[in-house]
């Protein structure tokens, strides 16, 4: 979770330091949801994103340096510079893909899905979507069709209470989504985003139920971003029911400090070592900004040659 946290802390100081040239869409404040859900996970699984995913990547185990260089549009980046923060893929890790068509990519998982379960493997496939994305038909229609051929799959709402600038009670008639589950007959929890111990205990769950042919679960964490829905604002300004106050209440459920005191106070942890971990992931992202910064671009001949996929 720091390791997510401090990389996008300092995506969001480039970026505002005019060092990245296309958007970054941070989740500081959710880090425990991608990290509770891919302790479950295997390389061989099937992970979609959409938007806001550099911590999906980053919780599989994907590199700081290849998120790094692909938002700076470097060759050495996850998509060799092409996709920048809003389409990353590293197979190698399980993840299939980001693409910042709201909720485009929930079909491809379950697609995936089908295939895991056609392939008869017991591999799954997973679906982060936003409480916006659930506002998409296709989500219905793929929530549908996960139920009537028992894919599996895991649903995980990100609810953030925020679709760009709009709160969830503008835009829904409930603050929650899993009653979307319930239409379509499929298991729902409804928890604690900012607690790791929770998602990764529920994530545990729907994942050994996938695996073992029973099918989809839909997880909707609830969560909040701390910056704005773009790059490093905090949006008071813009966002509608977004006020100070809000995000002070919600810092205060910062997922990271809760993990580090439960387990200070448990004595499975000591702020010296808390504080050494800090010291070395620090080092860790500056290394891999400083690396990805010097970086080549990719040739501009190269532009067409990875258009289609072999
Ligand atoms: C099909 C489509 N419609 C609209 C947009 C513009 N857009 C980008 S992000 C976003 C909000 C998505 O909200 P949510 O799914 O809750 O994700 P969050 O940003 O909160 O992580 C919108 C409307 C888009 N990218 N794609
Ligand atoms: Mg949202």
């Amino acid at each position: 979770m720091l390791r997510i946290r401090l990389a996008e802390n300092r995506l969001a100081t480039a970026r505002r330091d005019g060092l990245i040239g296309g958007p970054v869409h941070l989740s500081v404040g959710q880090e425990a949801v991608a990290v509770g859900v891919s302790r479950s996970l295997r390389s061989s699984d099937r992970v979609f994103g959409a938007h806001r995913s550099h911590a999906h990547l980053l919780a599989l185990g994907s590199s700081v340096h290849g998120l790094f260089a692909e938002t700076l549009g470097k060759d050495t980046g996850h998509c060799r510079g092409m996709g920048g923060s809003m389409h990353l893929w590293d197979q190698s890790n399980g993840f299939y893909g980001s693409v910042p068509i709201v909720a485009a990519t929930v079909a491809l998982a379950v697609g995936a899905g089908l295939a895991a379960k056609l392939q008869k493997s017991s591999d799954v496939a997973v679906a982060y979507l936003g409480d916006g994305a659930i506002e998409e038909g296709i989500v219905h229609e793929s929530l549908n069709f996960a139920r009537i051929q028992d894919i599996p799959m895991i649903f995980v709402i990100e609810n953030n209470l925020f679709a760009s600038h709009m709160y969830i009670s503008t835009r829904q008639p409930s603050d929650l989504t899993a009653r979307f589950a319930e239409a379509n007959r499929i298991p729902a929890a409804v928890i604690d985003g900012n607690d790791v111990v929770s998602v990764m205990e529920t994530a545990a769950q729907a994942v050994s139920r996938a695996r073992t042919g029973g099918g989809p679960t839909f997880i909707e964490a609830v969560t909040y971003r701390w910056y704005g829905h773009v790059d490093w604002r905090d949006d008071i300004d813009v966002g509608v029911n977004r006020s100070q106050a809000d995000v002070v209440n919600w810092k205060a459920r910062d997922p990271i400090a809760r993990l580090r005191d439960a387990m200070v106070t448990k004595g499975y942890w000591s702020l010296d070592q808390d504080a050494e971990l800090e010291a070395n992931l620090k080092n860790e992202i500056q290394e891999a900004w400083e690396r990805a910064m010097q970086d080549p671009y990719p040739a501009e001949e190269s532009l067409l040659n990875r258009v289609y996929a072999k």
